[in-house]
């Protein structure tokens, strides 16, 4: 299997994040893409650097302009405004505030943003088009006949909706992909979304469509972020009813109960008679993972990827979280060991 990358990730490296109490590094750091290509190069996938050029079109139906305008001068407005460090929301227009967009950079970064968790800095914009432009040429990888593609996004995509960034993410890779197999002609696509956050994003971006069938297993929704979404009755609506499938899982949930979520998501897939298949690829669910309370071990990964295989979907993997940097690595890696039969 190719794996695609990009070494503009690296102009994203907001330098501080709240977390528990006190300001942190972030755990969403450049390294983590260094540590997965290492491992990739080491058990024989073929890293191909992204040389694909921005294009907006695929973007612009899963997001809307306004956002996008906003991600692409956010930054020269903070400077603007005569700020510097980093660009991070403070404040959000919660229930019965105006849902109306204000001028200062301060109030609009709340207005398109989910939390304080995700900051913008002077390279953060080129780092996520890079990332959605790797997720891109993945999916031409696979619509031009390899049986699957790995998209190693950084920064990650799936908590990105329609007009919000947060949770790390800014630009929707996997929705994304999914909407050009639509575009090239697929009736149906699915999205399994096996990070171990809720992929809030995606369904937002989703809820009321029928084409595509989004399924996520998570850390439930009362005991971890992202809080407000992720419920099992959450199931879309309008035209989008019943294609949007919860999993929301207890602190410690080990592979054998969190397998059964995946065999259930697969079956769904089949019986939606989905053309391709879009994994966003989180192995936060790692047992030493630190911000995550799941228990899969290492060797989970490699059965992980063989159940994945069983849908025989042409098939775009998309990074997104994973954060104990010393198996982040090996862990991706299974998955696709895995899925290859191996
Ligand atoms: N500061 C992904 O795995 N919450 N995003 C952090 C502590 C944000 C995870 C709270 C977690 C986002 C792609
Ligand atoms: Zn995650």
């Amino acid at each position: 299997m190719k794996f695609i990358y990009s070494d503009s990730h690296k102009l994203h490296f907001p330098q501080a994040e709240y977390h528990r109490g006190e300001m942190v590094t972030p755990f969403e750091k450049p390294e983590r893409i260094n540590l997965i290509t290492a491992r990739l190069d080491e058990v024989g996938f073929t890293g191909i650097q992204c040389d694909e050029l921005w294009n907006s079109e695929p973007v612009l139906k899963v997001h809307s302009a306004d956002y996008l305008q906003f991600l692409e001068t956010a930054w020269q407005e903070w400077l603007a405004a005569g700020f510097d460090g980093d660009l991070m929301a403070g404040n959000f227009p919660v229930r019965r505030m105006q849902q109306r967009c204000p001028k200062h950079i301060d109030g609009k970064a709340g207005f398109y943003s989910s939390g304080n968790d995700t900051s913008i800095n002077a390279g953060t914009w080129e780092a996520a088009q890079a990332s959605c432009m790797a997720a891109q040429q993945a999916q031409k990888v696979v619509a031009n006949g390899d049986a699957a593609c790995l998209a190693l996004c950084r920064p990650p995509g799936h908590h990105a909706g329609k007009d919000l960034f947060g949770g790390y993410c800014f630009l929707n890779n996997a929705a994304v992909v999914a909407q050009m197999f639509l575009d090239q002609g697929a009736k149906k696509v699915a999205i399994i979304d096996i990070d171990f956050h809720h992929g809030n994003g995606t369904q937002d971006i989703f809820y009321e469509r029928g084409d595509v069938l989004f399924a996520s297993l998570h850390g439930q929704p009362e005991d971890s972020f992202p809080y407000y979404s992720g419920y099992a009755d959450e199931t879309g609506e309008g035209d989008g009813a019943g294609c949007n499938f919860n999993f929301p899982m207890p602190p410690g949930t080990r592979y054998e109960t969190w397998a059964e979520a995946l065999n259930e998501a697969i079956f769904l897939i089949q019986n939606f008679s989905a053309e391709a298949l879009i994994v966003s690829l989180g192995v936060d669910t790692y047992k030493e993972d630190p911000i995550s309370f799941f228990g899969l071990e290492k060797e989970d990964y490699l059965q992980c990827g063989k159940q994945l295989s069983q849908l025989t979907l042409p098939t775009v993997f998309v990074l997104e979280g994973g954060y104990a940097l010393e198996t982040v690595g090996q862990n991706v890696a299974n998955v696709l060991i895995g899925f290859e039969g191996g």
